[in-house]
C-alpha cells in the first residue's frame, strides 16, 4: 500500500483537471488489484492513468474508492470506502483516506492525541506560526504545554526584556517559553497553570492557579491569575502580602514593578514582581541557600530550590 497525493501531482494533469474544481486528497494506491463492489459504481469513464482516476474520484460527489484497468484505460468509481478487492494484474485500486491533507496543528498540548508521550511537539496557536513546546503528558492527566523548566541550573535566567519576550534555552530542556507565545496560547480559551517545585533533596509540591491569563507586549504581559489549590502554598504574592494578580512583567532592564527599586535586579530574575515576590522561579543563582536571588517559593520551604516547571492547560470544561 502506498500514498498517493493528488495535490501535488495536479500540475502534471492540469489538461485533464482543468474544468474541476479540484479538491486536494490523499489516496492509498493498491496495485495489482480489483474492487469487488457491492453497489453499483458510481461512474465508468477512459482516463489514462491512476492518477486522472484518483482525480475525478476527488471531484465526485460520493465517490470513495476507484479502480483504475491499465489494460483497458477504464476507471470506475465506487461509494465503498473500504472494498472487497482481488488480485488482478494490470488494475489498481484507489481508496480516499480518512487523513485530511493537512493536518490541523494542535493549538496547545491538550489537543495532542490520548495516549501521546511527553515531549517536544509542534504546536499551532490561532492566528500564529507554529512553535515547538514541550508537551508534558503523564502529570496530572497530561495536556500541559511547559512555559517554563529549571532542574540542573545550565541556563542562565538573569536576562533582558527582549530575551523573556522571544524566550530562551533549549524547549527539551531548561527554557522559557517566551511571553509572547505565553499570550499567543492564553488569548485562545480559558487555562489554568500548575507550579511544580522541588528541593535538593527531592521533595516535591505544586500550587495550581485555576485561571491564568497574561496580555500583550503592549501591556507588558500583565497577570491575571487567581484560584489557588495545592501543597506549595500561595507564594504568588510579595512579603507584604500583595498578589502578582493583577502585575506587568518585570526584567533588569525593564522596571514595571510596584518597589522603588527593580525587582528584576534585586531577584535575579524576569517575573510579575510586585514588590518583589515570595515565587522567584526564575531566580538567577542556583543554589540551595535561600537568597533574595535564588529560586525559591517561599510558602513552601525557606531554601534554594533545584527544579521547577510551569505549565499550562485549557480549564476543564463542565
Ligand atoms: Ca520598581
Amino acid at each position: 500500500m502506498i500514498h498517493l497525493k493528488t495535490a501535488f501531482l495536479l500540475a502534471y494533469f492540469s489538461q485533464f483537471v482543468a474544468c474541476f474544481n479540484f479538491i486536494s486528497q490523499i489516496f492509498d494506491l493498491e496495485r495489482n488489484a480489483r474492487i469487488i463492489s457491492s453497489g453499483t459504481p458510481i461512474k465508468k469513464i477512459k482516463v489514462n492513468s491512476e492518477i486522472e482516476c484518483a482525480v475525478i474520484c476527488s471531484n465526485t460527489y460520493k465517490c470513495c474508492s476507484s479502480n483504475y484497468d491499465m489494460y483497458i484505460e477504464q476507471c470506475t468509481l465506487f461509494m465503498e470506502c473500504s472494498p472487497k478487492s482481488q488480485q488482478a494484474q494490470e488494475s489498481q485500486i484507489l481508496m480516499k483516506t480518512h487523513t485530511p491533507d493537512i493536518n490541523p496543528q494542535p493549538k496547545d498540548c491538550s489537543e495532542l492525541p490520548p495516549g501521546t508521550s511527553s515531549g517536544v511537539y509542534d504546536i499551532t496557536p490561532a492566528n500564529e506560526s507554529t512553535i515547538s513546546v514541550f508537551c508534558e503528558m503523564d502529570t496530572d492527566n497530561g495536556g500541559w504545554t511547559t512555559i517554563q523548566r529549571r532542574y540542573d541550573g545550565t541556563v542562565d535566567f538573569y536576562r533582558f526584556w527582549d530575551d523573556y519576550k522571544a524566550g530562551f534555552g533549549e524547549i527539551a530542556g531548561e527554557h522559557w517559553l517566551g511571553n509572547s507565545y505565553l499570550h499567543a496560547i492564553l488569548r485562545q480559551r480559558s487555562y489554568q497553570v500548575r507550579f511544580d517545585v522541588e528541593d535538593f533533596s527531592g521533595n516535591t509540591a505544586y500550587a495550581i492557579y485555576n485561571a491564568i491569563y497574561v496580555g500583550d507586549e503592549k501591556n507588558n504581559f500583565k497577570l491575571s491569575l487567581t484560584g489557588y489549590t495545592g501543597t506549595a502554598g500561595n507564594a504568588m504574592v510579595d512579603r507584604d502580602g500583595t498578589p502578582m494578580n493583577g502585575m506587568m512583567f518585570t526584567t533588569r532592564d525593564r522596571d514595571n514593578d510596584i518597589s522603588t527599586d527593580n525587582c528584576g535586579n534585586i531577584k535575579k530574575s524576569g517575573w510579575w514582581h510586585a514588590a518583589c515576590t515570595w515565587a522567584n522561579l526564575n531566580g538567577g543563582v542556583y543554589t540551595d541557600e535561600i537568597l533574595i536571588k535564588s529560586i525559591h517559593w517561599i510558602t513552601w520551604k525557606q531554601k534554594g530550590l533545584k527544579g521547577t516547571r510551569i505549565m499550562i492547560k485549557p480549564q476543564p470544561s463542565f
